[in-house]
């Protein structure tokens, strides 16, 4: 019998009309809401929901609309015991989404975009995902310098991780992201995940994100659909959770579940 892999799986719930690789399709929450239960049906663990895209060239989103479009999914998905994330830089939306049963925070700025946001994680004592940033979508592109990639990375999240502390988030909630597609060049992304040690220094629990994205995108014929992106999006969700990953957020949870169950009796068999 093959053993469960402990990497927890966190489904996308995007409700925006833009996102880079769902955009529009889930924009009205009652489409949202039964997305997200789909994806439960399929094995995540929990969703995670968020009102604003962070593709590429993006621009924000102004607050009052995040928060239409947040709220009524989280409260609707936690109210019937589903493990939230609310996927928002915005300290507000934060707060009411919280409020609305969320359980985690997961910020791709780690705080930087909103300076009320590590106050409010130290208040309300969920946990928090920090992930590395170097700066908004509009201009994300153009910060990719990097001397080492992934000890830059680890660096500049462990600032964060210091700062949120010092802010009075206690640091057994705290779990990192070490940001693929974020400020990072094609092969910068694969030196991140071929080096998750590196981040694993900072003795915290790990989130990969790759779902879907362009890095993922360059292996595949150029004209190849979006969906054709979950096949090596599950193969990177076995591998990462073989390096030990806490948790793989992704889109198509179907294929990564799949993916687990693999590694699992993979590993099962190392072991008999
Ligand atoms: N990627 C996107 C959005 N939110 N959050 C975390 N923690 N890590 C990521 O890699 C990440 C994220 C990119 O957009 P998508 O919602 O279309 O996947």
């Amino acid at each position: 019998m093959a053993d469960a892999v402990p990497t927890l799986v966190m489904g996308v719930v995007n409700v925006t009309p833009d996102s880079f690789s769902d955009g529009g399709r889930w924009f009205d929450a009652d489409a949202a809401i039964a997305h997200g239960l789909e994806l439960v049906a399929d094995g995540a663990d929990m969703l995670d929901v968020g009102g604003e895209s962070t593709r590429p060239g993006a621009a924000r989103v102004e607050p009052d609309e995040e928060l239409r479009r947040v709220v009524p999914v989280v409260r609707e998905l936690a109210g019937r015991g589903i493990r939230v994330s609310v996927d928002t830089m915005r300290s507000a939306t934060a707060l009411a989404a919280v409020e609305a049963g969320a359980e985690i925070i997961n910020d791709v700025s780690a705080g930087l975009a909103d300076a009320a946001m590590a106050p409010i994680v130290a208040g309300t004592g969920v946990h928090y995902v920090a992930m590395h940033w170097r700066g908004h979508s509009d201009r994300m592109d153009s910060l990719a310098e990097y001397a080492d990639v992934a000890a830059e990375v680890r660096d500049e999240l462990a600032v964060r991780v210091d700062a949120l502390v010092a802010a009075g988030v206690a640091r057994e909630r705290l779990i990192l992201d070490p940001g693929l597609g974020f400020a990072k060049r094609g092969a910068q992304n694969w030196e991140l995940l071929g080096r998750l040690d590196v981040l694993a220094d900072l003795g915290l629990p790990i989130l990969v994100g790759a779902s879907r994205k362009r890095f993922l995108g360059a292996l595949l014929p150029d004209d190849a659909a979006m969906e054709e992106r979950d096949l090596p999006t599950a193969v990177v969700s076995a591998l990462s959770a073989q390096a030990g990953v806490w948790g793989v957020r992704v889109h198509d949870v179907r294929g990564t579940r799949r993916a687990l169950d693999v590694l699992g009796a993979w590993q099962s068999g190392r072991r008999a």
